[in-house]
């Protein structure tokens, strides 16, 4: 099962797709059990947390946490699940998410990068994300990249489903850098008078997955529910679009034969396609950031 020529259609007009309930409830249920016990182990770990979790590095599997207390530490994120466990990596190559995604972005795939964003309740600290645009965090020679989210469980606005702004794909690369000039990973909408009328709420059922461009502008919410709100995100990448900075994610600069290795179709190349993309080198950063939720509130 791929997708329908009008489905196609729509993502490139709109910068999205939401396909409803394509994961099975099984698989669904299979996932949300091993997450329950990964995150009930590390809770009950005494093990010291250092700068939240740390930074984001090169096959790293990693927890980010809201605090470096043991006492009250609640996991915002699992960097790189697909690097720990099957059930994630089997995840990340899933044959009718892969097909949708080559439909997609051209026909070539690499993986660029996975994780899993809980969402706390807003009572737990769980914050919202701001609006900003994949692409700024991490400009390639070409735009063919594209996020591909997993909803774990039902999704609505009141536990904080993504939100986009439709065709925003299509517009120029904001500015993701504060007043003094420094990559602060979101966008000031009020000052680049973004319309957010134009802004949709991507809900869905567990199970559902939302493809999106990696120049739309998207975000998401607060939590107001009890529960935490689980979702994983895949990043891939047509194989010809070069990285142009070192995102922590698998590099050629770092390691060539798994950058390599992460190729899910099409061939290995050293031609970089370059096409006529918006590019902001996202830097300087402040200090080096632990996460998205770190990085949107320093000025
Ligand atoms: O977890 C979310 O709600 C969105 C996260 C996101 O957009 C990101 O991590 O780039």
């Amino acid at each position: 099962m791929s997708i329908t020529r009008s489905e196609t259609s729509f993502y490139k007009k709109n910068g999205y797709l939401v396909k409803d309930e394509l994961i099975s409830k099984k698989d669904i249920n299979k996932l949300n059990i091993l997450i329950n016990k990964i995150v009930n182990k590390e809770k009950n770990s005494r093990r010291k947390v250092r700068d939240q979790g740390g930074t984001q590095s090169y096959n790293n599997y990693h927890f980010v946490f809201t605090s470096n207390s043991s006492k009250n530490k609640e996991i915002l994120r699992l960097n790189n699940p697909q690097n720990n466990n099957k059930l994630f990596y089997n995840l990340s190559r899933n044959k009718k998410i892969i097909d949708i995604v080559k439909k997609l972005i051209g026909g070539t795939v690499r993986f660029h990068l996975g994780k899993l964003n809980f969402k706390l309740p807003n009572k737990k600290k769980g914050s919202l994300v701001e609006w900003h645009q994949d692409f700024a965090f991490y400009p390639h020679t070409n735009d063919d990249l594209i996020t591909v989210g997993i909803y774990l469980e039902d999704c609505s606005e009141k536990n904080g489903s993504l939100k986009i702004i439709k065709g925003s794909h299509k517009k120029e690369l904001f500015s993701h850098h504060s007043n003094n000039n420094y990559f602060i990973g979101k966008i000031n909408t009020k000052k680049n008078k973004i319309n957010l009328n134009k802004s949709v709420s991507l809900t869905g059922k567990a199970g559902t997955v939302v493809f999106f461009h990696c120049r739309s502008i998207h975000g998401s919410g607060l939590n107001y529910t009890n529960g935490s709100r689980p979702l994983i995100l895949f990043g891939y990448r047509a194989t010809d679009a070069w990285p142009l900075i070192n995102d922590g994610n698998p590099h050629p600069e770092t390691n060539f034969d798994n950058y390599d290795k992460n190729i899910i179709s099409g061939k290995k190349s050293l031609v970089p396609r370059c096409t006529d993309v918006p590019v902001i080198i996202p830097l300087p950063k402040k200090k080096h950031y632990v996460s998205i939720y770190q990085l949107q509130k320093s000025k």
